[in-house]
């Protein structure tokens, strides 16, 4: 099955002011068309032409870096794009995924802070996590497009600290990308949606 780009699940400029509509056009409109691009042409002869995307992640990692590359940041983005939504953050959040993170991760405040603090402490291209393991709740962080998938771990929320994600609206700035991030754009419907099919 051959990679697709969705489209954004809202209008370019709906995010703003935490993420412009001109960092969105370049992020789905170019960075990930890309994956898509090179991810269909690495997936023909790749034996994995059939597997679903989780499969080809899964079963591309360590053995074929090129197709991992593309299909894990394809996996990612098309996450990326709804875990944010304009009226995001914790005010948003159902109460199932706020006692989880209250009983795995010491609560709202202190999961915001590891969060930020794996984010920031990404050194280059990466993503933090909050992912699913052996039914409990974990914040990790991963470089280039790595996902919790290959750690054996179900992402419920991630954020792209690729500097294509934050460069054009917080120029350097990455922990401020983050905390504008957090704070505002989290779609914890979406979070908890995830969590109840884990
Ligand atoms: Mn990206």
């Amino acid at each position: 099955m051959s990679f697709q780009l969705p489209d954004l699940p809202y209008a370019y400029d709906s995010l703003a002011p935490y993420m412009s509509a001109e960092t969105l056009e370049f992020h789905h409109d170019k960075h990930h068309q890309a994956y898509v691009t090179n991810g269909n042409k690495l997936l023909e002869g790749s034996g994995l032409e059939n597997a679903s995307l989780e499969d080809v992640v899964k079963k591309s990692f360590g053995t074929n870096a090129g197709l991992f590359n593309n299909a894990a940041q394809h996996y990612n983005h098309i996450h990326f794009w709804k875990w944010m939504t304009a009226k995001g953050g914790k005010g948003t959040m159902p109460s199932e995924i706020a006692s989880k993170i209250d009983s795995d991760l010491g609560g709202y405040d202190k999961a915001r802070d590891d969060f930020l603090a794996a984010g920031a402490g990404q050194f280059g291209s990466g993503w933090a996590w909050i992912a699913l393991k052996d039914g409990k709740l974990e914040i990790m962080k991963t470089p280039n497009g790595e996902n919790p998938l290959v750690h054996g771990a179900t992402p419920l929320l991630g954020v792209d600290v690729w500097e294509h994600s934050y460069y054009i609206d917080y120029r350097n700035a990455r922990p401020k990308y983050l905390e504008a991030w957090f704070d505002n754009l989290v779609n914890w419907e979406y979070v908890a949606e995830l969590y109840s099919k884990a």
